[in-house]
């Protein structure tokens, strides 16, 4: 008999048909309701960067001993509640990092050139009455990261190579050539471009706020290619509107898949549906990652990705 798995993320087709071939697979919401069959027997859950598993939901779950999250980020599951529990928990780190990071910079030059509102000039004709307006230079421009992680470190790279000057923020300083601040604020003061590329959870919960947006300023941009819940998107949707910020470019929201309706009629905004690591080379080492460490699982031996203690 197949081990049964729940489900409860959309997963991509090839680790859809993966799981189905070994395992029974039981589904559900992405925030764990609507389990749609007993439950008691479940030893797997398979959910993603935008799952939430909570002690409730781990409490209809005797049986479980493995979560495997599709996505570096796994700040909607309880880690310490299945702790607890002895259930291990596994993402996919490094394999997705050099798309988010391209993606980081494609927002970066697409909100500093424009390129979305000059697609709309081009196409409706607006050209004949004259050329489109001026925008920012991104080379030379000094980039502010928060959360210098695998993610913020490929970002600085890519940014080096556009003679960027690169300043950081996160929980200490690193062995780095780069300038460290001790808060997103001073960071934000520092720099042209806030990249936002640190993971959600309570310790980063809107620390893009009112304060910070007021540091980066009228001429300042802000990124996310983190999570959602890192940036104040009320007060980024009002100071983007008032023109207290030049433009912020986004691919995650706080509450997904419906961005702030301030941002929608934005011009100075670019909006990406969450989409950094969606390539088919990308997904397909996610895809394998994930399958990797169910089979770990399944064969008692140590998990190749567990999430960090
Ligand atoms: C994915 C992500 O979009 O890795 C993460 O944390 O948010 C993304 O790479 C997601 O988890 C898959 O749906």
């Amino acid at each position: 008999m197949k081990p049964r798995v729940l489900k409860i993320a959309k997963l991509p087709p090839m680790l859809d048909e993966a799981l189905h071939a070994t395992y029974e697979v039981v589904e559900a919401h992405q925030d764990g309701t609507g389990v749609n069959a007993a439950t008691a027997d479940i030893r797997a859950l398979v959910a993603n960067g935008e799952s939430t598993v909570t002690r409730q939901l781990l409490e209809q779950l005797p049986a479980l001993e493995v979560i495997a999250v599709l996505g570096v980020g796994y700040d909607g599951i309880d880690v310490v509640a299945a702790r607890e529990r002895s259930i291990q928990v596994t993402h996919t780190p490094d394999v997705l990092t050099d798309d988010v990071a391209d993606f980081a910079m494609a927002l970066l030059f697409g909100i500093a050139r424009n390129t979305r509102v000059a697609d709309q000039f081009t196409r409706s004709g607006a050209w004949a009455n004259g050329p489109f307006a001026f925008s920012r230079k991104v080379t030379g421009a000094r980039l502010g990261i928060i959360g210098l992680g695998r993610i913020g470190k490929a970002i600085a790279r890519r940014a080096q190579g556009f003679d960027m000057s690169i300043a950081y923020t996160g929980r200490q300083p690193q062995a780095v050539d780069h300038a460290y601040f001790s808060t997103a604020v001073e960071l934000a003061a520092a720099v042209d471009f806030l990249v936002v590329a640190v993971g959600g959870g309570a310790a980063s919960y809107h620390l893009v706020d009112e304060q910070v947006l007021q540091a980066l300023g009228p001429q300042g941009y802000l990124i996310n290619v983190g999570r959602g819940s890192v940036v104040d998107e009320q007060a980024l949707a009002q100071a983007l509107a008032e023109g207290r910020l030049a433009g912020a470019a986004l691919d995650v929201y706080e509450n997904e898949p419906r961005p702030h309706p301030g941002l929608l009629g934005l011009e100075n905004v670019l909006l990406t549906p969450h989409m950094a690591s969606a390539t088919p080379d990308t997904r397909r080492a996610m895809s394998d990652l994930v399958m990797a460490n169910l089979q770990a699982w399944q064969n008692n031996t140590a998990l190749p990705t567990p999430v960090p203690q």
